[in-house]
């Protein structure tokens, strides 16, 4: 940088503290810099009423954590300081590991079709954090920006915002709970819409089931097997040629009567609706909406036309009231058709055939004056896919005003609770995948946004049944429950994966369907009152540090689920570590090693219903059970909520709240209603109240429900003998449970299963995942010190592989490695693996993946095709070779980056997305290594090689990813003339500005 342009910046920084002003209540804050005027900023985009930001209020309060800012080439620069011990959470949609302290990520929804742990930018925005004091107290900060915005909390104790200038800070807290902040923050971005109730039953989905007849076919067999399920979901391909509001002739011919007979089954249909919108002529939704203009603009005025399912597509700009009027109108005809939900996908906007995979940012949005006016795409990207949710929910509302609407929404922003449910989008069929889904439904919960779940079984690649059982089990208690799956993958349904793993699933779901109206009154609490629904396990004690990090279980209200997500290792070897206090385990006499335990918190009454096959089976008559769980005072309280599960009537009084009590005096537990609201009277049914005592052990009684009910404790030996009793009889029933096969354990012979299991190489510096499979995949290259997952990919495809000839996917694709030797060192000593596989004409393919001693941060690839048994025939010369090196990395900010590299001849490149794919030979080649660079992370990834064995190199850009190949020489080869390429990598810091 020149001289004066440093004088030039420095003139220009501005920092210091900023400056509060209390606003919307008690203790929250909205912080702005001083130089810049609070009115250069844009409206609020995630409150729900955006006045509540711009109207101060009367406080004597003064903020406890002051931000500090800097504004610097007109980025704006926030941190806040927090006591050593605090621990962060929140971020939204994110996937790795539940405590954020050493994370950074990105707000930049995105699709992100099989993400790892380390990607920083998925399918959601929710630039917020809550910050867990070391005293348990929290505080809650949002950088309310709807632009792309760094969150940085790499830093222990530190949170650093990084986005364009100039927004507003808002800060809640310290409260004192987690808890707190959660329901302070509901009066900022609204609660979540209250949603009806067969939309907490279980939803089987796929990509997709794709006619009437395989529709009937799937809610046949839910029924058939007594199976309990709520929802079928239709996938794309219902539509006629991928065209929105529209049905296929063919297969699905009259979508009325299929609707009709899903409904008189008790189920009901839930239908996609993208936003790319077919480019054609006659196609009634392109030509209405071309006559009310309501397409995105490219900077010139003309229409945008972006590549999506369809085709040439345009995408309806929802930032305007008009355009989603036009919208809502659409949807409401459609629903006319019987459809009882919306799903509404791919928009991030996702758009084909761009690195990006979004609309380029100068595109232009004349977006209505509150949302902040007429704006580029960077400025409205994040909340385009908000918008499209509010403008779907609109026009279900406007379709039956006494319906509650249900959308389901792939990309989001921090407030699009209020219309719409979100999936934690395209996972992977593998255990990580299961693992991560616990802490992503979680965040999502910590972040305003409680009705969430994974695609149950995974999306991507086939399940097996170990794996698919202990899904359901652990999602069963999700808020979301749905199974999907990718088009090609094997069938996903429950009873797809043989007869254990069917009888898991059905245990899991009975389970779900018995506590569902304990479910739905947490709902309750959360559309009205702003409380989680699925929460950490350390918000039962948030003062104790230990909990902090627990990522197997969680809270669901007044329950913790424990699960194992570990292959091979059921519940009955797992140790549970529960927060301090009482916690009572209790299961519907289904405890199973592949289900998690189920405890409830002592002082906690939880209702329970039958289980029946689909919510509209049940009825207020029915038995009422109560869970009664006394805690160390012999108290216990809880609620009740009941209403029609659908409609409004419940606004105006029509329901049922029970506020129910147990209480232990002189060796008696009296159970009682203590209050209700509502004005519904209380239904004539049968009570049962089973008071646990531990290890499953329990006392019952049954009486009327609204009556007094009591229970007489038995002597402290009586409790302990009807405990120890049945902590044996749980043995037992774990220890006979049929438990699910596991294919990757029972098959011992090497095969597509065994060799299918990654292996894994870590130093401290680097993990890498390996799998002997086709081209010997590298499936993830993790690199701790910068938090980056630079490659992760499915076992059968992308990844790093390697393969013996020049086409990609060649016949080289069956090119099959087993692994021969392998030392996995401890810290500090070599960790190495060793390749090989059999390419035919008596050649193999060898390679070694190692990370030297001396030299941590790299790790090397030596790579050969060697000749076996070369025929004499042909002069011990092989036919010819190539050995092409071909890894894909995963960009996490497509447009900034670029590979760097000097050539042979002292030219010096860089290559920019733009220019698809390049091959560099000769004197052009890079001179030994090359960069992939990242200029938002400020990093690169080097990789160097030998010039002397590379002949040709290739970038070749795809669709968020970028592969940089290495090519050897076209040859034969012999015993003495292998073809050999050694490489390595290694991660280095680029100067950010
Ligand atoms: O480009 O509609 O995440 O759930 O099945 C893929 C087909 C489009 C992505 C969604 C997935 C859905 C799929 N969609």
């Amino acid at each position: 940088m020149a001289d004066h342009e440093q004088k030039a910046v420095t003139a220009d920084a501005s920092s210091g503290d900023m400056i509060f002003q209390p606003i919307l209540e008690d203790g929250v804050f909205r912080f702005d810099c001083p130089p810049s005027d609070r009115d250069a900023t844009y409206p609020s985009l995630s409150f729900i009423n955006s006045k509540d930001r711009e109207t101060p209020i009367m406080s004597h309060k003064a903020p406890l954590y002051t931000p500090t800012f800097e504004c610097l080439f007109e980025k704006q620069i926030v941190k806040i300081e927090l006591p050593s011990g605090t621990s962060f959470y929140g971020t939204g949609e994110v996937s790795g590991q539940l405590e954020r302290t050493g994370k950074r990520v990105f707000t930049w929804n995105t699709d992100a079709w099989g993400y790892g742990p380390g990607t920083t930018s998925l399918y959601q925005s929710h630039p917020w954090v809550i910050a867990v004091l070391p005293n348990g107290e929290a505080l809650g900060v949002l950088a309310d920006t709807t632009q792309r915005c760094e969150i940085d909390l790499r830093k222990e104790s530190r949170i650093q915002f990084v986005a364009p200038s100039s927004y507003p800070v808002i800060t809640f807290g310290p409260f004192p709970s987690p808890t707190a902040v959660l329901i302070a923050l509901s009066h900022a971005i609204g609660s979540v819409f209250m949603p009806p109730k067969w939309s907490l039953g279980y939803q089987q989905c796929r990509w997709s089931y794709d006619s009437d007849k395989r529709v009937l076919e799937i809610a046949r067999t839910f029924r058939e097997k007594g199976i309990p399920c709520d929802v079928i979901w239709m996938d794309i391909d219902y539509m006629d040629g991928f065209r929105c509001f529209t049905f296929d002739k063919d297969r699905f011919p009259n979508p009325k009567s299929l609707v009709d007979d899903l409904h008189q089954n008790g189920f009901k249909a839930i239908w996609m609706l993208d936003p790319g919108i077919k480019h054609e002529e006659g196609y009634f939704v392109y030509d209405s909406g071309s006559k009310s203009d309501a397409w995105i603009q490219k900077a010139d005025g003309s229409p945008f036309v972006g590549e999506v399912w369809p085709g040439p597509c345009v995408f309806p700009d929802f930032t305007q009231s008009k355009v989603r009027s036009w919208w809502a109108s659409l949807v409401k005809d459609f629903t006319s058709n019987g459809v009882d939900g919306i799903w509404n996908d791919m928009n991030e906007p996702a758009v084909f055939k761009a690195v990006t995979k979004t609309m380029p940012q100068s595109n232009i949005h004349r977006g209505d004056d509150e949302l902040g006016g007429c704006q580029n795409h960077s400025y409205y990207h994040n909340v385009y896919g908000m918008l499209m949710a509010r403008s779907t929910y609109e026009g279900m509302k406007l379709s039956n005003e006494n319906k509650r609407p249900f959308v389901l929404t792939r990309a989001g922003f921090i407030g699009s609770q209020r219309y719409a449910a979100t999936w934690t989008g395209d996972n992977l069929s593998n255990w990580e995948h299961l693992h991560m889904s616990i802490s992503m439904v979680l965040q999502l919960g910590l972040s305003g946004q409680p009705l969430s779940g994974p695609d149950i079984g995974g999306f991507a690649g086939n399940a097996t049944p170990q794996l698919f059982g202990r899904w359901m089990g652990v999602s069963a208690m999700f808020p979301f429950c749905r199974g999907h799956s990718e088009i090609n993958t094997i069938d996903h349904e429950p009873w797809s994966f043989g007869e254990e793993c069917e009888e898991v699933c059905r245990l899991a779901l009975k389970r779900r369907y018995r506590l569902l109206p304990h479910i739905y009154t947490l709902f309750f609490k959360a559309h009205t009152i702003g409380t989680p629904v699925a929460m950490p396990t350390f918000f039962a004690d948030p003062k104790d540090p230990n909990l902090r990090k627990l990522e197997n279980s969680f809270l669901l209200g007044p329950i913790l689920v424990y699960a194992s997500t570990m292959p091979g290792q059921g519940l009955d070897k797992l140790d549970c570590t529960l927060p301090k206090g009482i916690w009572l385990r209790f299961d519907f006499d289904d405890s199973h090693p592949d289900l998690p335990a189920l405890y409830l918190q002592g002082g906690s009454v939880i209702p329970l219903g039958p289980p029946h096959q689909h919510v509209g089976e049940s009825n207020p008559s029915d038995d009422l059970t109560l869970l009664v769980a006394l805690d160390e005072h012999g108290k216990a309280e809880g609620f009740l909520f009941e209403d029609d599960g659908d409609g409004y009537e419940f606004t105006k009084g029509g329901y049922l709240l029970t506020h129910y009590v147990a209480e232990l005096q002189s060796s008696v537990v009296t159970v009682r209603v203590s209050k209700t609201e509502g004005l519904w009277k209380r239904p004539k049914r049968r009570m049962h109240v089973q008071l646990l005592l531990g290890e499953g052990a329990m006392l019952d009684t049954w009486g009327m429900d609204g009556e007094v009910l009591q229970i007489m404790m038995p002597s402290e030996q009586e409790v302990y003998k009807l405990v120890s009793t049945s902590e044996k009889y749980y043995k037992t029933c774990l220890e006979n449970a049929k438990r699910i096969p596991d294919i990757e354990e029972v098959s011992g012979q090497k095969g597509v299963d065994l060799s299918r299991t990654p292996i894994e190489l870590n130093n401290g510096y680097w993990i890498l995942k390996v799998v002997p499979w086709i081209g010997g995949r590298i499936i993830s290259m993790m690199h701790l010190p910068s938090g980056m997952q630079w490659l992760h990919s499915r076992v059968d495809i992308n990844g790093y592989e390697e393969y013996s000839g020049t086409e990609y996917r060649s016949a080289g694709c069956s090119e099959e490695y087993n692994v021969i030797e392998r030392k996995l060192g401890h810290a500090g000593e070599e960790e190495s693996i060793m390749l090989e596989g059999d390419i035919g004409g008596g050649l193999g393919l060898q390679r070694k993946i190692y990370i030297p001693k001396n030299d941590p941060k790299v790790f090397r690839i030596d790579s050969s095709i060697v000749a076996r048994k070369v025929g004499a025939g042909s002069g011990g010369f092989s036919r010819l070779v190539c050995l092409r090196v071909h890894p894909t990395f995963g960009l996490l900010h497509p447009t900034e980056s670029f590979v760097s590299f000097t050539s042979i001849d002292g030219s010096k490149n860089e290559v920019w997305p733009e220019s698809g794919e390049q091959f560099y030979e000769g004197n052009l080649l890079p001179n030994g290594e090359w960069i992939l660079i990242d200029k938002c992370l400020g990093l690169g990834l080097v990789n160097r090689f030998n010039v002397k064995e590379v002949f040709k190199c290739l970038i070749h850009w795809g669709t968020g990813t970028v592969n940089l190949e290495l090519w050897s020489e076209d040859r034969p080869v012999s015993n003495q003339s292998p073809l050999r390429i050694s490489h390595e990598y290694e991660v280095i810091e680029i100067p950010k500005l």
